[in-house]
């Protein structure tokens, strides 16, 4: 290249940042940090490497076993077979048939296109609003409600304070808290790693940054969490190793302090609250003849009860910030740690002030805390699904094998369908599911599945019908996310591996040979969608709002466009707090619910009408740690999003000798004779996986760390269990239970283990090895 101007970076984004990309399209092509991010993640420099492309999935692919079945073969389960490579036309000829016989025979309600899943940043190129859209506009689809991530605290704020995104969105900036906050008090952290993580991508990572300041500021930080890492600011913390799955317990006991020493804020309580005389009375035993002391909580929690009573003074005292980690509510009885926060936030009266109050949360994501405007972004329309059935996302399991049969959700009785054919696309089942040798049971029961997927990952290798998809650096699409200062134009960087496709263009050409065309793609390309969605969004900013946005050729050219900026402070529910009366919340009583009516008239024995304690199905105070006496923490991996890129070099390089490692404390491992690199077995009575133990101080004694995205690699477990990964995947020994019958949302941090070093020959890692019959680099 000689033109000056040719050496200008291209932009591309992904959730874990904005890119510079040098060379594009040629040999050297480069991927590095957007040069405004201060503290970019490296996660996707390896987006392009050899080791990451090599598993692309390169040619339409149908499983053999599939194609025998339909000429009355005997069938071979999913999971073991080799694949058929077949041209496009063939390929979609199958899958556009499967949809035309599965809606004939058994209507659109046979369909499940729920097809959770992150997929990749970009507004148009989104994998989800993709085959929404297309199974919308093909009569419509079984969806799903709710995520993995907060399908306990997503169903219930809404009725105690505000839905969840609301709350996200408007997280008090680190600026506010390193002015004001004088106790910062986290449970489970505000881990950095999880912050490399915005959705849609991010330009600026803050959460270090923003953490420093609050540390150079003298703010006192206090860690509830089994984990001690996942708070660092580079200064001093107190580090409160709990028990897992009690922190309701430990929260109790502070509203209890609060309440007998006279210190909970009456007034705020009488003014922008509701129903606390019943969650007082419960505190205080008048309800059930346990009065929620210290010393109860001491018992429940494994924490000292002066320490807990000495807190609760503490956080009256002084300007207090109460953060949790979403990984609390994925656990059973999960919406009970979130009640509890709210309840003490608003005992103490601190709701709406700057600095004060509760977060949910704090470095789960980058966003929470920007203090960048928020400016709503460009959508891509889903249209409608005429089908009405769903699922709560994580009961994918329980539909497939039990059709018919009910469940509950937000006190509303519905019908598991009988699902034929299962199409997914931007997501990992066996990364996501809990209980995974019960999802590779559940997954046999569909006639048909079609995945599109970029990588061979364990997904794709249980599908039927699988259609290689492209990645970002292989389209264009609009960099947008929520709180950012700049948009961006992502540009392609390298052409498609092999035959891969956009999803879109997947779906254009299915909708074309099922005569839906006009409707899905409204006679648009790809590029065609890009400037509609701009330009409408342009359009819809002028009308609303004082942002102007350069025309599309302009914004396209440019690459990068800085959003206008306010500067102002951002600070939680300060309107309401302010002004209840003209600014109420929007539940049933306009303010904060400690007391909830509606839910407690759903009359549900695991989620009554206020913050309590609940014992999970298994927890170290449980009978069940006799046996199992460790409690795995599944949380998410530092150095990957889910299972994304975990074949990459980067992922790959936190492996020891090819497996994931896991964290136990050095006692644990002494009294098993494990020292650090042995090969150890993990296990319970739903499943075993081998990890490399790592001894270390930082995790509480009885408790265990695997981190979720080695990809599922499973082989029969010589031991009995009912399946062994040979690579480290949590999920096989998680329990597939709901958090409750209000919110059925999954449990994966709720799950007991049992550790021993592994004596055996050690299987080979083969999760990395592309099924028999397909098309290798
Ligand atoms: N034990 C345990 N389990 C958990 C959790 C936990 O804490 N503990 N956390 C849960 C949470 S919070 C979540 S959100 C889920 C995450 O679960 P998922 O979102 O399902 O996990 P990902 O690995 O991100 O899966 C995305 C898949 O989409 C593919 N993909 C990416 N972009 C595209 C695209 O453009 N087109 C197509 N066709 N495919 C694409 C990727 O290759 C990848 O395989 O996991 C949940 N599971
Ligand atoms: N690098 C990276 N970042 C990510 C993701 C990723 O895959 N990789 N995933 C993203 C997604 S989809 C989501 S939903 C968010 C999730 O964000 P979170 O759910 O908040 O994250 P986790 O890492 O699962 O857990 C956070 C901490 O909670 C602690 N913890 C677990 N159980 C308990 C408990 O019972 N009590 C207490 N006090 N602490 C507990 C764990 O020790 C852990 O350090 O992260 C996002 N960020
Ligand atoms: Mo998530």
């Amino acid at each position: 290249m000689s033109d000056a101007t040719d050496k200008r970076p291209v932009y591309t984004a992904s959730h874990w940042g904005l890119y510079e990309v040098h060379e594009p399209h040629t040999e050297r092509t480069r991927i590095g940090p957007y040069a405004g991010d201060p503290d970019p993640s490296p996660i996707g420099y390896f987006q392009n490497h050899p080791t990451t492309e090599a598993l692309r999935v390169r040619k339409p692919a149908v499983r053999r076993g599939w194609l025998q079945a339909r000429e009355g073969g005997p069938a071979v389960p999913r999971g073991q077979d080799e694949y058929v490579e077949v041209e496009w036309d063939e390929a979609l000829a199958l899958v556009a048939g499967e949809l035309r016989r599965v809606r004939e025979a058994h209507g659109n309600q046979a369909i499940f296109g729920g097809s959770y899943g992150w997929a990749s940043a970009g507004r148009f190129h989104h994998a989800q609003s993709q085959i929404h859209r297309f199974l919308n506009c093909w009569g419509g689809y079984v969806r799903h409600m709710d995520s993995y991530s907060l399908g306990a605290a997503r169903s219930l704020m809404p009725y105690l304070v505000a839905p969840m995104d609301h709350l996200m969105h408007s997280h008090t900036d680190w600026e506010t808290l390193a002015q004001h906050t004088k106790i910062f008090l986290s449970f489970g952290g505000v881990p950095a790693k999880n912050a490399q993580v915005a959705v849609g991508g991010t330009a600026g990572h803050q959460v270090r940054g923003g953490l420093q300041k609050m540390q150079q500021a003298g703010v006192r930080f206090i860690n509830v969490s089994p984990t001690r890492d996942d708070l660092a600011t580079g200064g001093e913390i107190e580090w409160w190793p709990i028990r897992p799955n009690t922190d309701t317990a430990l929260l109790l006991a502070l509203a209890h302090t609060l309440r007998v020493r006279g210190l909970h804020d009456s007034a705020f309580l009488q003014s922008h609250c509701t129903g606390f005389e019943v969650f007082e009375a419960y505190l205080l035993g008048e309800t059930d003849g346990q009065p929620k002391t210290p010393a109860w909580a001491a018992a429940i929690t494994g924490l000292p009860a002066a320490d807990i009573e000495q807190l609760a003074l503490d956080l009256a005292g002084n300007r207090s910030m109460i953060n949790m980690a979403w990984a609390l509510q994925r656990a059973h009885h999960g919406e009970q740690p979130y009640w509890a926060l709210l309840s003490v936030a608003a005992m103490l009266g601190q709701i709406g002030l700057p600095g004060g109050g509760f977060a949910c949360c704090y470095g789960a994501e980058n966003m929470m805390g920007s203090r960048h405007r928020r400016i709503f972004g460009p959508t891509f329309d889903q249209k409608k699904n005429p089908v009405a059935d769903f699922i709560p996302v994580a009961r994918i399991a329980d539909m497939l094998l039990q059709p018919g049969e009910s469940f509950t959700y937000h006190g509303v009785t519905h019908r598991y369908q009988d699902i034929r054919l299962v199409y997914w696309a931007g997501g990992n089942p066996f990364h996501h599911h809990q209980d995974l040798a019960r999802l590779v049971q559940a997954w046999q029961k569909p006639e048909t599945i079609v995945v599109h997927e970029q990588y061979w990952t364990p997904a794709a290798r249980m599908a039927d019908i699988v259609l290689p998809a492209t990645t970002t650096l292989e389209r264009e699409d609009i960099f947008y996310a929520a709180r950012e200062p700049v948009i961006a134009a992502m540009k392609s960087v390298q052409p498609p591996a092999g035959q891969a496709r956009d999803d879109y263009a997947i779906f254009a050409e299915l909708s074309r040979l099922l005569g839906i065309e006009d409707g899905f793609t409204e006679g648009l390309d790809a590029r065609g969608w890009l400037e509609r969605l701009y330009g409408e969004w342009r359009a819809k900013l002028a009308e609303r709002t004082d942002v102007a946005l350069p025309p599309f050729e302009d914004f396209w050219r440019e690459g990068l466009v800085p959003l206008p900026q306010t500067g102002e402070p951002v600070v939680l529910l300060e309107e309401f707090r302010r002004d209840p009366v003209k600014h109420p919340l929007h539940t049933a009583s306009g303010r904060i619910e400690i007391f909830c009516r509606t839910i407690a008239d759903f009359g549900l024995a695991d989620c009554p009408g206020y913050a309590c304690w609940r014992e999970p199905h298994e927890w170290l105070g449980s009978p069940v740690a006799q046996r199992f006496p460790l409690h795995l923490i599944s949380d998410q991996p530092r150095n990957k999003l889910h299972s994304q890129l975990d074949h990459s070099p980067h992922s790959r390089a936190d492996k020891i000798g090819g497996r994931e490692p896991v964290y136990l404390n050095p006692s644990d491992a002494q009294a098993r004779g494990i020292v650090r690199g042995d090969l150890v077995r993990l296990f319970n009575t739903r499943g075993a996986c081998l990890a490399a133990a790592v001894p270390s101080a930082d995790i509480r004694q009885g408790v265990v760390r695997l981190s979720t995205g080695a990809w599922f690699d499973p082989a029969p477990d010589a031991a009995g269990a009912p399946v062994l990964d040979k690579h480290g995947n949590p999920n096989v020994l998680t329990a597939d239970i709901p958090s409750s019958s209000f919110s059925q949302g999954c449990s994966a941090h709720t799950c007991l283990v049992q550790l021993e070093r592994f004596t055996g020959v050690a299987p080979d890692v083969t999760a990395y090895r592309q099924p028999a019959g397909t098309t290798t680099a």
